[in-house]
């Protein structure tokens, strides 16, 4: 029987969490890394919306990396990311992966790329991120990770986003106002799962 199939970009946020997610649950899949100047005409015709991550198991498709990490988790949960917690707290963690999907999301590709679109400055996007960062941060006064002191969905579905918005521009992010934030950022990239993930070998099994 063959492996599930992962395609994938290394360096997508969205790919990322995918990956996380399913390695976390010790699911053996083969990852397909894509060019996304170049897609495979397969994925194109499992998804056509023609975005990265795309995990096909059997005859099911999974194209949105929140699914996937919700299809993963549900096979296998070893470290209580996600089935553990209440229905409230689930709901609550969802809430935050949509903030930060829809909408700091948008802001961040702006700030990322604010020469195409100079209708407002860099700074301006900038602070349009730091609503989220705000968020963020009053969390994580409160306790380690988003939902408490142990890592969840919520923190491994966002943290791949905050990595790219820091990227921007280091210095700031450096000496910006959200301490807390960067430590938890920190504290997420040094995970030996996070480092697993971003090996660069193209077709890699895990
Ligand atoms: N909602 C999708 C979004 C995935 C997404 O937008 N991925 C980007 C790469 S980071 C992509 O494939 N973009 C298509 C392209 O660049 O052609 C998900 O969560 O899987």
């Amino acid at each position: 029987m063959s492996l599930p199939l992962l395609y994938s970009f290394r360096r997508c946020p969205y790919a990322i969490r995918a990956r996380m997610a399913l390695f976390n649950s010790d699911i053996q899949i083969d990852i397909h890394e894509v060019s996304l100047k170049n897609k495979p005409r397969a994925m194109l015709e499992l998804s056509s919306k023609g975005t990265v991550p795309v995990l096909v198991v059997d005859d099911q498709v999974i194209d949105e990396s929140l699914d996937i990490m919700l299809w993963a988790l549900n096979i296998n949960d070893p470290d209580g990311w996600y089935a553990d917690y209440s229905e409230a707290e689930k709901s609550h963690a969802m809430q935050l992966i949509t903030q930060n999907d829809e909408e700091f999301k948008g802001w961040l590709d702006k700030y990322k790329y604010a020469d195409r679109h100079p209708k407002f400055s860099q700074d301006y996007y900038r602070e349009k991120c730091e609503v989220f960062l705000q968020v963020l941060e009053t969390a994580l006064e409160k306790s380690a990770y988003l939902m408490g002191e142990t890592i969840s969905l919520a923190d491994i579905a966002i943290f791949p986003f905050i990595r790219q918005f820091a990227m921007v521009d280091k210095n700031w992010f450096d000496s910006c106002p959200f301490p807390k934030t960067r430590s938890w950022l920190n504290s997420l990239l040094d995970l030996p799962l996070f480092t697993h993930v971003m090996a660069k070998t193209p077709g890699i099994r895990i």
